[in-house]
């Protein structure tokens, strides 16, 4: 058994494998799922998930990861349009309008979608930090803007990251659950 993990983007796979080696292995899959328009990243997720599981067939269960980065002076921009953001405007502008504002709190969150044939889980992170001018080279996305406890989430390795991350949290609670079922 393995986890097939839908997505495109190897820095949660990456994060992925780091949390869950213990339970079982985490393939990465391509498939193009259809992002419901909704401004609940869960309903994205979960979504995503089940149809996933339901088009590839087998029996393998199947992981979805929505996340974004909720800007608080910005009223929670870019939030669930974060990765079109990212692709079009870029992390460095994004940056240079949150310096613009006094308050420069934001936050990370994720909802990682679960779907077996049981049914459709979710499990929710969040971490709340400081945007800061762009600083070190791991990581992904968002990472190098994004400060908490004096370091940016590219300066931090894996671990690190796992260890106080959106994901992380997302991914501790889900391993547990999954350890826990019958
Ligand atoms: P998939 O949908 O294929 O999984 P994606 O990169 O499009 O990959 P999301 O829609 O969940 O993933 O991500 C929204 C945006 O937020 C995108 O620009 C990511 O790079 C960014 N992002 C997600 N998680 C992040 C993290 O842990 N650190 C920094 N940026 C992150
Ligand atoms: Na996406």
């Amino acid at each position: 058994m393995a986890f097939r993990f839908v997505t495109g983007n190897e820095g949660k796979v990456r994060e992925a494998r780091d949390y869950l080696a213990d339970l079982e292995p985490v393939d990465q899959i391509d498939y193009d799922y259809t992002e419901v328009q909704s401004d609940s990243l869960a309903e994205i997720a979960a979504h995503g998930a089940r149809e996933a599981f339901e088009e590839l067939g087998s029996d393998e269960p199947v992981l979805v990861d929505d996340a974004g980065l909720f800007v608080d002076a910005l009223e929670g921009f870019p939030g669930p349009y974060s990765a079109y953001v990212e692709d079009t405007v870029g992390v460095e502008r994004l940056w240079r309008l949150a310096s613009e504002e006094e308050n420069r709190r934001a936050r990370f969150k994720t909802v990682l979608a679960y779907a077996d044939e049981d049914g459709t889980e979710t499990f929710k992170g969040t971490v709340a930090g400081t945007l800061v001018a762009p600083r070190g080279e791991g990581g992904f996305g968002y990472d190098p803007i994004f400060e908490y406890n004096g370091q940016t989430m590219a300066e931090m390795s894996t671990e690190e990251k796992n260890a106080i991350s959106h994901r992380g949290r997302a991914l501790a609670e889900f391993a547990e659950w999954y350890a826990g079922r019958d």
